[in-house]
């Protein structure tokens, strides 16, 4: 048994707001991102958020699945309509990295970004982003942002291969528990200032504090971004949000997204 996320408090904290004002919450669903995207179909607003239990169909990128078992963790996707350049969507996953690394190191301090779309804590992920972007024939673009995060989660919830690689954020504090309400207002609180943020300044605006967050400056990387494999030391974002890589001799490559495969560990976040 577990105890079911306060959503009263939740509604209450979020009341007004442009991104969490409206909340959809499920007991079971399949995938939050699904919902929401039918929502946005039908034209729902900006900000409105979905937010579950338990999800039957969590997805992560290219298919992969989102391990969501019930009453523990934060399973929460929102619709944004940025009024942007198509080309600047991807950096919709890079700000969402900062605000869910700022709710994180609410609760403990080292967590930091693994570029593109993960949180780690010790080297263990603690939240994924996942950022799908829509266009529809008679209407604007919409993006589809789905945040999974750890919180009160036991390794035993977990399959047996992903309990050295994937944690709870409450397992690195020292009160053992995560108050789920009071994380998800306090990740919506920061998705709205960082979203400003972006919207009004572009990445531009962003790049040095994801830079300060990242956990692979100066990390020996393999990445494999889907047709070719990249090798180098990570060298931090460029201005428009791809990675930087020197690779051996000294060449400089950019990397627009990928797996990364980190050698020798992650760098600290001072
Ligand atoms: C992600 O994909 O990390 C994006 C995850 C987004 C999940 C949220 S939950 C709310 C919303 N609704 C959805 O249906 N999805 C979003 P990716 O980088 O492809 O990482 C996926 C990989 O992470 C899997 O292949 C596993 O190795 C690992 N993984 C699966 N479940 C995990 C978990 N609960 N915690 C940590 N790692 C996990």
């Amino acid at each position: 048994m577990y105890e079911t996320l306060d959503i009263q408090k939740l509604r209450a904290a979020c009341a007004g707001r442009a991104i969490g004002g409206t909340i959809h919450f499920f007991e079971t669903i399949d995938s939050t991102s699904t919902c929401a995207r039918d929502l946005a179909r039908t034209g729902a607003p900006e900000g409105t958020t979905v937010i579950a239990e338990r999800q039957t169909a969590g997805r992560g990128r290219l298919g992969r699945t989102w391990e969501s078992p019930p009453g523990r963790n934060l399973y929460l996707s929102l619709i944004l309509r940025p009024d942007l350049p198509i080309e600047t969507v991807p950096q919709i996953t890079l700000a969402a990295g900062i605000a869910t690394a700022r709710a994180a190191r609410h609760w403990v301090a080292e967590a930091g970004i693994k570029w593109p779309n993960d949180v780690l804590v010790q080297g263990k992920k603690v939240a994924g982003l996942l950022a799908e972007m829509e266009r529809p024939a008679d209407g604007g673009l919409f993006v589809i942002l789905g945040i999974g995060v750890n919180l009160n989660l036991r390794p035993d919830e977990l399959p047996e291969e992903l309990r050295s690689k994937a944690a709870g954020l409450a397992a690195f504090t020292k009160g053992g528990s995560i108050d789920r309400a009071e994380f998800a207002a306090r990740l919506l609180d920061e998705i709205e200032a960082v979203y400003g943020k972006f919207v009004n300044g572009g990445f531009a605006a962003l790049h040095d504090e994801w830079n300060s967050l990242s956990l692979l400056n100066g990390a020996e990387v393999s990445i494999d971004d889907g047709g070719r494999l990249v090798e180098g030391v990570a060298a931090g974002l460029a201005a428009d949000g791809t990675l930087r890589v020197i690779q051996p001799g000294g060449i400089e490559t950019r990397v627009v997204a990928g797996d990364v495969t980190v050698r020798g560990g992650y760098q600290p976040v001072p």
